[in-house]
């Protein structure tokens, strides 16, 4: 079986890899010429541990290959981005399936009856149908002499949504369980076939509607938990409760277990997705949008915490810990503890000093400093990430200095 990847970020490339190294025989495509070139060199563009050996056999097994452009292919999987585009003026988002419909009309010329497309980014509910109609509208053709049923459509298009968390994609790629939803029910078992050669996990079947729903309510369960959290560290501050010991006290009730506070909530899932479901029920969805407001201003809320200690200094250095958007990765998107040392930094609050261990400083526009030289020089302490370099600091030494720990590390 041949296998065509659309997109080759975070999602697309352990699964184009995985399925490679089963066997199948795979072309991924990416509208990046450097991602194309290097994943043909046998390396990556991207980090994610072990990723890179994985990618390095794959290529020398001579099973994947990356392209810009698709070619004939037994199935289609399509891995890109589903980001959200922000309203002038409004408060909301709307999502952003540009990349879907780009990607589906660059397979449409090379389908064929009988061929099967697979929708792996979280999505708005109804682009699995969406797909569907953009392939119906430029290649009429395939749609002429109808299959008797359950075969309802000649080409089987279903959505089986990614579920893998940073960090442990290769893990979580293989051993989570499976949602999918077909556009019919011949799709939705067409795609399970091909899942269960290598997904260790449950596969349970559904509609296409309530896989995109399920992946969405999923990411926005943890928002919306998460938040409750934030706002506990709020109220705790506000009443001069030990937030973290709370947590840890009111979790011993069976049924109570409560999420971790932090600066805000980071990456490119659970910031997003449950925008797409604020944006399909405005009115419904209320607890949904306030979480999401809840975890967006908790950053500012740090700010203007660091702002109040540094007052007090005459020409304060500010230690920031961590930029990663959470503990053990080098991912720098959306992350909350970057936006608050941009601000740091921009406010001109006191002499910045971030400690990242997990980059080089390539990726910001400030340097980076060592973990011993930021606590040596520091009047200030910020703890950002939950590192496993930070939980290992020799707490004595830092007596002296204003610690505010985000992330309860050092609690
Ligand atoms: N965070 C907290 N407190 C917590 C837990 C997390 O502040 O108690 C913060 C993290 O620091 C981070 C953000 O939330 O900034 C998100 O981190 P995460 O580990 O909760 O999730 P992601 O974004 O790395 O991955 C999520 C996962 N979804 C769920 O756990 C429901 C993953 O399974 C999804 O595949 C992924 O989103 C995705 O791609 O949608």
């Amino acid at each position: 079986k041949k296998i065509v990847v659309m997109g080759l970020g975070y999602i697309g490339l352990p699964t184009a890899s995985v399925l490679a190294t089963k066997g199948y025989q795979v072309l991924g495509v990416d509208i990046k010429r450097n991602a194309v070139d290097t994943i043909n060199e046998g390396k990556i563009h991207i980090v994610e541990p072990d990723l890179d050996l994985l990618v390095k056999s794959a290529v020398n097994s001579g099973n994947l290959r990356a392209s810009l452009e698709p070619e004939e292919a037994d199935v289609f999987i399509l891995a890109v981005p589903t980001p959200f585009k922000k309203q002038d003026g409004e408060d909301t988002r709307v999502p952003d399936i540009s990349y879907v419909e780009a990607a589906t009309r660059k397979i449409c010329p090379v389908l064929k009856g009988g061929d099967l497309v697979i929708l792996e980014s979280t999505s708005p509910v109804g682009t699995t149908k969406r797909i569907a109609e953009i392939i119906k509208e430029l290649r009429p053709e395939l749609f002429d002499s109808p299959l008797p049923p359950p075969h309802d459509s000649p080409v089987h298009v279903a959505h089986c949504p990614e579920r893998v968390l940073p960090g442990h994609i290769l893990r979580e790629l293989v051993d989570n369980d499976r949602v999918i939803g077909g556009i019919d029910i011949t799709s939705a078992e067409k795609a399970r076939d091909l899942y269960k050669t290598f997904c260790n996990g449950q596969i349970f079947l559904t509609t296409s509607c309530t896989a995109e729903m399920t992946k969405l309510v999923e990411n926005s369960y943890r928002d919306v938990n998460i938040a409750f959290a934030n706002e506990l560290s709020l109220i705790c501050d506000k009443l001069g409760v030990n937030v973290w010991e709370l947590i840890e006290l009111a979790n011993k009730h069976p049924r109570v277990n409560i999420l971790r506070p932090g600066p805000g909530v980071g990456g490119h899932c659970i910031a997003v997705d449950p925008w797409f479901i604020v944006d399909a029920a405005p009115d419904q969805a209320r607890i949904i949008r306030v979480a999401r407001q809840v975890n967006d201003t908790k950053p500012h809320w740090v700010i203007a915490r660091v702002k109040a200690k540094a007052a007090r200094f005459r020409d304060p250095v500010i230690g920031c810990l961590g930029l990663a958007f959470k503990a053990n990765i080098d991912d720098l998107r959306e992350s909350p503890a970057l936006e608050i040392t941009r601000a740091l930094i921009a406010d001109k609050v006191g002499r910045v000093m971030a400690c990242e261990p997990n980059s080089n400083g390539e990726f910001t526009e400030f340097p980076l400093y060592d973990l011993g030289r930021v606590i040596a020089e520091s009047d200030i302490l910020v703890v950002l990430v939950d590192h496993d370099e930070f939980k290992m600091i020799d707490r004595e030494g830092l007596k002296e200095k204003v610690v505010i720990d985000t992330r309860g590390i050092w609690r």
